[in-house]
């Protein structure tokens, strides 16, 4: 069936709508410079929005509007170092009739080697996350680079466009961003300070992972160039990469260095990836 073009900018429009009646975000002057800008090809529309929070370092979303041939959204949701919170994250890549998803509320710390964090947070998600899994099943390989920042409720799926699909995915963003926002109504800000440099190292560690390796990257500099792109990643969707720590990626993942001493340009180095879904229906890891 045909699907007439959709935007995500209603998704942002909604989502945003939610998180204004739990507290109170304010708009970051960071937007300013990322606000509309047009591509290269004079007809893609990049729209950027930015807020911050009391609990919320950086809210900020990204949309591409390239009408039936593409439409992209990531959406993402930063807690202050004080909150060990999971980070929102929303990444959603759609070419004409193909879909690209990943929707989770990312952890902090590896939920595999920290099980009291993966009880703290994913535990009363489990069964949202089986709702969602059952509608938009595993998309195929997966890399085991990218699986250590995701949770057992992770929506990784793949799937050609449809209205039914389409708002699936619309229902489980917003469950997901609510559930999101409940964690963060009830978080409560870490009194230990060794605790609160801890989260900020895994914070950056994560903005540096993605600031390098997500792969929207090449597209990105399709569209606006290799300078502008660089500095829409570092200084707007991955912002504290270049001033929370002084960290390179390269000493937190030294497994991509050459002997050159650049950065490997794979995204993956283990070679591992898992072809289904690689936790169970209580959230055990079976991979
Ligand atoms: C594909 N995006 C993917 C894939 C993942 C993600 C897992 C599958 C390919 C792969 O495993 O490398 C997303 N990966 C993530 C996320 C994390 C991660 C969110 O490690 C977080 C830790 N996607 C976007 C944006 C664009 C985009 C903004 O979010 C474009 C501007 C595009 N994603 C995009 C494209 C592909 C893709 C084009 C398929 C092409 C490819 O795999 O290279």
């Amino acid at each position: 069936m045909e699907v007439s073009a959709f935007s995500y900018q209603n998704f942002v429009t909604r989502a945003l709508g939610e998180a204004q009646r739990r507290t109170e975000f304010t708009p970051l002057p960071l937007q300013e410079s990322y606000k509309c800008i047009k591509a290269m090809d004079g007809k893609t529309l990049l729209q950027a929005l930015a807020f911050t929070a009391p609990k919320v370092r950086l809210q900020r979303s990204l949309t591409i509007d390239g009408g039936q041939s593409m439409q992209v959204l990531d959406f993402a949701a930063i807690p202050e170092p004080e909150f060990d919170l999971p980070i929102f994250c929303a990444n959603f890549f759609t070419a004409s009739d193909m879909n690209i998803v990943i929707l989770d509320l990312n952890p902090l710390y590896d939920v595999i080697s920290h099980r009291d964090y993966k009880e703290k947070y994913y535990t009363n998600l489990l069964s949202l996350g089986r709702k969602y899994a059952e509608l938009l099943p595993w998309g195929d390989k997966l890399t085991s680079e990218s699986l250590r920042f995701f949770s057992p409720i992770v929506i990784w799926s793949k799937f050609t466009s449809s209205q039914a699909k389409h708002d699936i995915l619309y229902q489980a963003f917003m469950d997901y961003f609510k559930a999101w926002l409940d964690l963060m109504d009830e978080a409560c800000a870490e009194q230990d300070a060794t605790q609160v440099v801890r989260n900020c190292e895994a914070q950056h560690r994560y903005l540096t992972w993605r600031a390098e390796k997500d792969p929207g990257h090449r597209l990105l500099k399709k569209l606006i160039g290799e300078t502008l792109a660089k500095d829409l990643l570092r200084n707007f969707l991955f912002n504290g990469v270049d001033t929370m720590r002084c960290k390179t990626f390269l000493d937190y993942f030294p497994e991509y260095k050459c002997s050159d001493g650049t950065i490997n340009s794979k995204r993956s180095i283990i070679g591992k990836s898992f072809a289904t879904r690689p936790w169970d229906a209580n959230g055990e890891f079976i991979g």
